[in-house]
């Protein structure tokens, strides 16, 4: 496969399309090798094209076999195809009939997009551009169409043949051993919604009435002998459906939902209507081989797929342009739903880190793009945190600007306007300003502007006449292609706290600056002064996080103790304590260049004693604000010549040093925990374990000679996966007495369930150890190494280049060299797997001298080579630039 020449799509080029097809009728004659798709399309030439302008139509390795219009074949002098399009010079009339045949081998698909097989099942994949591998068609998301799909298949190989709407026929093929069956789907729709399933595959069944009363039968497919794992799954799905219909008004609308899960997946999951296929990471869970984590990410993510159906699939995208329109505003959905289940708050601080961790090394790279992108190479390289998550966070500042009730009325509007149609960003801000009289002009920039902005903060108090003055100011740092950034409107949820660690009553006369406790930052710079404040105050920013900034605000050690106890919103309090760790760190990294001693952490760890000792805090919370930054948030806040072995030293001692400190309080919580309670994956059981472990992950790293016996111990009776993992990573990562035998006893346990074993071999991969280089090298080639699986390829080579800083980015460059020789190898199979991975290199001019160049030769060696995809070349080319 040469590489192929980059051509750039623009925003600004997009043309409606020039026909349209009313309705899809496929018959698809499944086999492993030679599957045929006959595709009967009824096409409709748009009003303002001339008739007997040329038919385009999208291809992609496909094979024709014949091509007809209104029933009579085309010869092959009629048309034109190349390796991406088909072209014909179509009848002059409004309408006619094309009839394409064409051949696919899905055996022979190792890039798992459009037709392929997972573990014998055959399945597809088709957002964004997977279609055009099925058929020649429109396969942009303008284009909606009515589907009618027969599927046809051995009865005894594939007992199971699935497609998008409803079930209408099943029967027979009269002397032969195959079957049939005939799904229509009556929305419209685009083609990358399209989706089907053939396998022998078991199935777990429920139902669920609509709030009009309308049932619906809910299925999750799944391979025979894993249906005990699918009850918290259709749980999930359960509560997502009706939690839509109450804190959305949205209803299901087919006769039946259908979930796959199966083994080989890209991605997370798919939204197909009816017809959600998933990577079974995110279905198959029970105590045995899930972790606390997967039980919340199953929920999470079947949420956000069954969620899709309105925000996605009825209204859906004019362009890949719009992208965000239904992931950000989706995934929006999904984190309250989550809140609503859970925690709000735990839940908002987790999305939060998620996002620090993902979006802001992003936004602040040679990767970074604005929410929606003005121009791509290859789609697929931009489902990134920014669309999906930073996305997500210009959706819930829309709600925070209009209140809850005027988003929700402009939501009930884009419903209402936009059903049934492929739509855009304008059209999506219109209904927000239709519905509540509001001007999102200056709003809107936060689709068009990469960068996150970086908003800083000057306070003085003026005790003669008790004012107080706040100077908030905002620049975005210039990015490769976007020089210069204008200010964009920043709410920033605020709260003055009197010298009793209370709320003062807000008083100002800058009405058009706040409203109630927000902040509107809407201009470079703002002053707004406060009245009747006697003592200065102190002042809590950016509560829930209500804009993706970063501040930058003078606080003292003090300060930020004081916060962290008194402040009312519980989001600042975990970032005070956050904000004390990361100045520690900070200081403690340099000492650690520089070879001085550490100044002394008393400050920090008297205030984790406080979280310790606070009562009304929930376990998990207590969890995550003892949970200091991690080695890449401290890389980030050091922005430039990183030294991760210096982060690493310097974390990995603090730890070791509060650990010492508060032993009293850290080791009953890892020692005495819920011996004897039965499991249940709860959110406030959860909680429970996230505490124990924590406190256990601190006790590992003291001096405490009975540290190795206690990881030990929990490694051998935990009755769940949270705790059984979280022991052997610690053993495995401090090297410890046991490690060895606790990873031969972990693999004998597990040997049969691959998602228990992806743990294995990422708790591998993020050994912060010398030898794990050599590790690393020797677990893909493991016989348990599935080179075609990417949950495996992810669980030891992502893991290894996303986390596992020290040996990732070793000063020998022999980690940087592993991951991009990988990168080409696994090119060659599946390229989508292989540009995600390659990302893991967008960071590497913030490291130091040495290792950056170290990293850039390791780029150059993947951009020279001459065989690469579209998706690897556009990665590298960006990340070089
Ligand atoms: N739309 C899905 C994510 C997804 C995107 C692309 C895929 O293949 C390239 C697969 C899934 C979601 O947001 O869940
Ligand atoms: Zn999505």
């Amino acid at each position: 496969m040469p590489s192929e020449t980059p051509t750039t799509i623009k925003l600004e080029d997009y043309q409606p399309p020039a026909y349209r097809i009313e309705t899809a009728n496929l018959n698809v004659l499944l086999d492993p090798t030679a599957t045929l798709v006959i595709a009967e399309l009824k096409v409709v030439r748009q009003p303002d094209t001339k008739p007997g302008a040329p038919l385009i139509l999208d291809g992609d390795n496909l094979k024709l076999l014949s091509i007809a219009v209104d029933g009579a074949p085309l010869q092959s002098n009629a048309y034109d195809v190349t390796p991406s399009a088909l072209e014909l010079t179509p009848p002059t009339g409004d309408t006619f009939t094309l009839t394409i045949t064409t051949e696919l081998n899905p055996d022979a698909n190792t890039q798992l997009m459009g037709l392929y097989r997972s573990s014998g099942t055959y399945c597809t994949q088709c957002e964004a551009d997977g279609f055009r591998r099925i058929t020649y068609f429109p396969d942009r998301p303008d284009v909606l169409s009515v589907y009618t799909v027969r599927l046809e298949a051995p009865r005894d190989a594939c007992p199971v043949l699935l497609s998008n709407g409803n079930l209408i026929k099943t029967g027979l093929v009269p002397d032969t051993d195959r079957h049939f069956a005939i799904w229509h789907d009556p929305h419209p729709k685009p083609a990358y919604l399209f989706a089907l399933v053939a396998g022998d595959l078991a199935k777990i069944t429920d139902n669920f009435t609509t709030a009009s009363g309308n049932p619906v039968e809910l299925n999750i497919f799944v391979e025979h002998g894993k249906e005990a794992l699918c009850d918290w799954a259709m749980d999930s799905l359960k509560r997502s459906m009706r939690w839509d219909e109450e804190a959305f008004g949205r209803e299901y609308d087919l006769d039946v939902f259908n979930i796959v899960a199966v083994s080989d997946f890209n991605m997370g999951a798919m939204e197909n209507k009816g017809l959600n296929i998933f990577n079974d990471k995110y279905v198959l869970a029970d105590p045995e081989t899930a972790t606390d984590q997967d039980y919340a990410n199953i929920e999470a993510v079947i949420a956000h797929e069954y969620f899709h159906n309105w925000t996605g699939n009825r209204i859906t995208c004019r362009d890949w342009f719009q992208l965000c329109l239904k992931e950000g505003l989706t995934v929006f959905r999904d984190q309250e739903f989550s809140a609503d289940m859970r925690s709000r708050p735990v839940k908002r601080i987790a999305d939060v880190k998620l996002l620090k961790m993902h979006q802001f090394p992003e936004d602040a790279g040679p990767l970074a793009h604005p929410v929606r992108p003005r121009s791509y190479q290859e789609i697929n390289n931009f489902y990134t945190a920014t669309i999906y998550e930073k996305g997500a966070e210009v959706v819930r500042m829309l709600q925070t600007l209009l209140g809850e009730d005027g988003f929700r009325s402009g939501l009930d509007l884009y419903f209402d306007r936009h059903d049934g149609e492929a739509t855009t960003i304008e059209a999506f801000l219109k209904c927000f300003e239709d519905a509540t009289g509001s001007d999102l002009d200056q709003f809107a920039l936060w689709y068009e502007q990469a960068g996150t902005p970086l908003v800083s903060v000057n306070t003085a108090h003026n005790p003669k006449d008790n004012s107080f003055k706040l100077t908030l100011s905002q620049e975005i740092p210039p990015l490769p292609g976007q020089q210069s950034a204008k200010a964009a409107v920043i709410p920033l949820r605020f709260g003055l706290l009197g010298p009793d660690g209370q709320d003062l009553e807000i008083t100002t006369g800058d009405s058009t600056k706040v409203t109630g406790d927000v902040i509107l930052l809407k201009r470079p710079a703002q002053t707004i002064t406060f009245q009747n404040v006697p003592d200065a105050p102190k002042v809590s920013l950016l509560r829930g996080f209500s804009a993706p900034v970063r501040l930058t605000q003078d606080q003292s050690a003090d300060d930020l103790a004081f916060l962290a106890k008194h402040d009312s919103d519980p989001y600042n309090r975990w970032q005070a304590v956050q904000t004390l760790a990361t100045q520690t760190l900070l200081a403690r990294t340099e000492a650690v260049r520089r070879k001085v001693a550490f100044a002394s952490a008393a400050d920090l760890v008297a205030v984790l004693q406080t979280v310790l000792e606070d009562d009304r805090l929930d376990p998990a919370l207590k969890a995550q604000a003892l949970t200091l930054p991690s080695e890449t948030d401290t890389a980030q806040d050091i922005g430039n010549n990183v030294d991760p072995d210096a982060i690493h030293t310097a974390r990995t001692r603090l730890i070791a040093e509060i650990a010492d400190e508060l032993q009293p309080l850290l080791l009953p919580l890892a020692r005495d925990y819920a011996k004897d309670s039965a499991f249940s994956p709860d959110a406030a059981s959860a909680g429970k374990r996230a505490l124990s472990n924590r406190a256990l992950h601190y006790h590992a790293h003291s001096s405490n000679p009975g540290a190795v016996a206690l990881v030990n111990d929990r490694f051998e009776n935990a009755n769940n996966m949270t705790d059984r993992i979280m022991a052997l990573t610690l053993l495995v990562h401090h090297g410890f007495e046991g490690a060895m035998d606790a990873l031969q006893a972990f693999r004998s346990r597990h040997a049969t369930s691959a998602l228990a074993m992806d743990k294995w071999f990422a708790a591998r991969a993020t050994a912060p150890r010398d030898e794990t280089l050599q590790v690393v090298q020797d677990l893909i080639a493991d016989p348990l190494y599935e080179p075609s699986n990417p949950n495996r390829v992810r669980a030891v080579l992502h893991s290894f280049a996303t986390g596992n800083p020290t040996q990732f980015s070793r000063a020998d460059g022999k980690g940087f060299n592993l991951i991009a020789e990988s990168v080409l190898q696994i090119d060659k199979r599946n390229p989508q797997v292989a540009s995600r991975l390659l990302t893991s290199f967008r960071s590497w001019r913030a490291l130091e001298g040495r290792r950056s160049s170290l990293a850039e030769s390791a780029l150059l060696r993947v951009s020279s080579s001459e065989e690469l995809s579209r998706d690897c070349r556009d990665i590298v080319d960006r990340t070089l630039q």
